[in-house]
Parts: structure tokens; sequence; C-alpha cells
């Protein structure tokens, strides 16, 4: 399939999800927005057809994403309140979906953070559940610089990852955190060598994709559900996911394997 804003692939059971408009860092336009959605209806028919199980989202040049374009934003500063975008129906229309998809998508999602990532840039990769940083990129909140809040889940992510004192000042200041940093207060889960990012992110999802997909699924699900829920209610939700997971080939497969004393060959079913 052929796209104009983005790369796409599908190889060993990775989809590989390229933002490519490197000359604004990767920032959301319309076109963008259409064709990310495309490739997530792409990568929803593979994994249901049993060829896709993870994903892998990182971004061509400098820049991972630098949030919504702002060439198509710009109002005269004296135009009144009329003139203004509605930017809640930006972020109803492309910006929750694509939060929602990604998380409630039942495949680890790992995003190779390649360079700055800024505004909705930042917490769409947060929104993945491996998230992989070069040594060179940096995490901006960058709304607070417009008169902006956070979006793309950002207020819901930073306190939960970093604690409500870092999420205040990495929100009120929109200062740049570099990729060390971020890993040290963990926001993301590592950070590697420029050089190393593309090669490790992509065995990573490689490993992934040979794992008990649904069982990852679960898990996902668990770790995203105990957000808001009591330990009460997460240990009835473990019980029932537990069941699922005793109930899949993968589980069989596993035990098998381990009293064999071999190495398991998942399906992924
Ligand atoms: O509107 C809605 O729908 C609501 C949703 C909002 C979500 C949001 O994401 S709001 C936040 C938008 N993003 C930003 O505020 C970030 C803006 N960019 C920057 O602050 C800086 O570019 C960076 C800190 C990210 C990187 O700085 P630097 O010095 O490394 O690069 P640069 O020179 O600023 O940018 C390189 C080029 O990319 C440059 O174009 P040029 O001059 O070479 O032709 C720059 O204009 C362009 N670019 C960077 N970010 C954006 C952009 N073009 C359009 N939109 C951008 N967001």
């Amino acid at each position: 399939m052929a796209f104009d804003t983005i790369e796409f692939s599908l190889q060993d059971g990775v989809a590989t999800l390229v933002l490519n408009r490197p000359d604004s860092l990767n920032s959301f336009n319309e076109a963008m927005h259409r064709e990310v959605r495309e490739a997530l209806g792409l990568v929803e028919q593979a994994r249901q057809g049993g060829e896709c199980r993870a994903l892998l989202i990182t971004g061509n040049g400098r820049g991972f994403c630098a949030g919504q374009d702002l060439s198509d934003r710009a109002v005269s500063p004296d135009a009144g309140a009329d003139a203004a975008p509605d930017l809640g129906h930006s972020i109803e229309t492309w910006y929750n979906p694509l939060v929602r998809t990604l998380t409630a998508l039942p495949l680890p999602v790992v995003c190779a953070v390649n360079g700055v990532a800024a505004g909705a840039g930042a917490n769409i990769a947060l929104a993945c559940d491996l998230v992989i940083a070069a040594r060179s990129a940096k995490f901006i909140q960058a709304f607070c610089k417009l008169g902006l809040v956070p979006d793309s889940g950002g207020t819901w992510q930073l306190p939960r990852l970093v604690g409500t004192a870092r999420a205040k000042g990495l929100a009120m200041l929109g200062d740049k955190l570099s990729a060390e940093q971020a890993a040290d207060w963990g926001l993301i889960w590592q950070m590697v060598e420029d050089d190393a990012l593309r090669q490790t992110a992509t065995d990573l999802a490689r490993h992934l994709a040979t794992q008990p997909t649904r069982g990852l699924a679960l898990i996902k699900q668990a770790l995203n559900d105990s957000t808001g829920n009591d330990l009460d209610t997460q240990l009835d939700l473990e019980r029932d996911l537990q069941r699922q997971a005793g109930r899949s080939q993968d589980y069989r497969e596993g035990v098998s394997a381990f009293m064999e004393k071999r190495a398991p060959r998942f399906t992924g079913e």
C-alpha cells in the first residue's frame, strides 16, 4: 500500500509504521492522521489474520514527532475568538481515537523515539507499551508554550509514570527532557545510542512477535486497567484474565516446552 506521509510494512509478524514528514519533524497534519488511521486498520486486519503480532512506530529524519502541524493553526493574534480553530474537534476526531486505538490494540506496541518528541508527539509515544529512545531524543510537553493543555493522554500518563511533582514541572515549564533523564525517571523503558535505536527496537518487536500474543494482550489489558482499579477489583480481573490465558494454546505449549526442556513455539493463539 502506498502512503505519502508515512511508511508502512509488515514483516516477520511485525508491522512497522514510520512517520514520514521529516521537514516538519513529522508533525501531524490531517493527511498524516488519515494515513496513520488507515495503517492501523491494516494492522488490525493482519492481527485478526494472525500475520501481525507486534507493532513498531518510529519516525524518519531528526525528529520523532513535533505534535500538531502548527502551520495548519496559524491565526492572527488580533482575530477574535470566533476565528480560532476548534481544537476540541481536532482532539475528538484524531488524537483521542489514535491514543485509544494504540492503548486498546491487543498487541505489544513498541515506540522507537528517534529524535525530538514534542506536544502530542511526546504523548503518542507514551501511549505505546514499550518506549525506547535514542540518546539524542528529547521529550517536550510543548503545550504550555502555546497556552495549551497536554493532550493525547499526557495529563493521565505523566503523573502515573513520573509522579505529580515531575508531571507538573514538565507540563508547566515545557522544558526539554533528555532521553537519559526520561529513562532514569521511568517515563520510558530504555535509552540506547542513536545508531542502535532502529535495530534494538526492531529486535524487540520481532521478539515480541514470537511470544504468546494473547497472553501479552491480557497483560497489557491488566496493567492498563489497574490504574482505575482498587486491589480487590484488580484481583478479580487477574482471576478472569488468567482463566482466559489458561485456555490458550500458547499456555499449553509453554508448559509442554518447559516439561520437555525445549524452547517453546508460540503461535499467538
Ligand atoms: O491543534 C490541535 O489539533 C490540538 C492538538 C494539539 C497537539 C499539539 O501537539 S500542540 C503542540 C504542537 N507542537 C509544538 O508546539 C512543537 C513546536 N516545535 C518546536 O517547538 C520545535 O520545532 C522543537 C522543539 C520540536 C524542535 O526544535 P528544533 O530547533 O530542533 O527544530 P526547528 O528548527 O524548530 O524545526 C525544524 C523544522 O520543523 C522547522 O521548519 P523549517 O524552518 O526548517 O522550515 C519547523 O518550523 C518545523 N516544525 C517543527 N515543529 C513543527 C514544525 N512545523 C509545523 N508544526 C510543528 N509542530
